[in-house]
């Protein structure tokens, strides 16, 4: 099926929920809702502007390939996929969380590391945490989950996660700690580098409107 206009690849939650302001503000309104549609594809208020719903993993993948012309992904997502083929022009600042090292109350992290241990580390975000050891010098063994990683310490599966926090509810329901820091997350606009020289008519002016709506709002009247 060949479209002629531009497609953008969204995720469910609060992604395509923190995306509606931007797309309105770039004249763009979804005609459905993905949480009640099981639509997978999206129209909107203009006939060359349509929505895709894809994990949020696979955002970057479907722009990447040219199958989406734009997507909107958290860093966590475009660190894992690498970034090939995506050209990355805005910080949206939406869906924002810490990227942290958490372990089980009363597990001696500290102690664990200044001695030199081999740690354990179960997560999905296998390249953040293998830099982010890296860069400390600590030894680890990567254990590859993709989800539910909280409940990785609790039954011996690793000793330490590396997760997404943001209220650090789902950390404390489950008698964890944060004890490092790695990075702030938020997602970004996401654009195939070929449909932006093939499309610019079409898709600089949501860049554009996107730019607008997460940098100057302030200086709208
Ligand atoms: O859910 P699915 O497996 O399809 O994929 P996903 O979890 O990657 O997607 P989604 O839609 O949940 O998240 C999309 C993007 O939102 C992520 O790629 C992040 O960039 C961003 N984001 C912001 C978050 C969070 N905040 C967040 N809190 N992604 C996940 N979480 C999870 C976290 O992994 C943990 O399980 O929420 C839990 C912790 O939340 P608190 O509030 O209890 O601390
Ligand atoms: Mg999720």
């Amino acid at each position: 099926m060949t479209h002629t206009g531009i497609t953008v690849a969204l995720s469910k939650g609060r992604i395509f929920e923190e995306t509606l302001p931007l797309l309105a503000a770039a004249g763009i309104a979804p005609s459905e809702n993905p949480e009640s549609s099981r639509k997978l594809i999206i129209g909107t208020n203009r006939d060359d502007v349509r929505l895709i719903i894809v994990r949020a993993s696979d955002v970057p993948t479907y722009v990447q390939y040219g199958a989406a012309d734009l997507g909107v992904a958290g860093k966590d997502v475009l660190n894992e996929h690498g970034g090939n083929g995506l050209y990355q022009p805005l910080d949206l600042r939406i869906a924002t969380c810490r990227m942290m090292v958490a372990v089980r109350e009363g597990y001696d992290y500290a102690g664990q590391v200044k001695q030199g241990a081999r740690i354990r580390v179960a997560t999905k975000y296998v390249n953040a945490a293998r830099e982010h050891f890296a860069a400390k010098g600590v030894h680890i063994n990567l254990i590859k989950l993709y989800g539910s990683m909280e409940l990785a310490p609790l039954v011996g599966l690793s000793d330490v996660i590396v997760d997404l926090v943001s209220t650090g509810g789902t950390l404390r329901a489950n008698g964890l700690v944060a004890v490092e820091h790695i990075g702030d997350i938020s997602s970004r606009l996401v654009v195939n580098q070929a449909a932006l020289k093939l499309k610019r008519e079409a898709i600089q002016p949501v860049v554009d409107a996107f730019a607008v709506a997460t940098r100057n709002e302030a200086l709208t009247p």
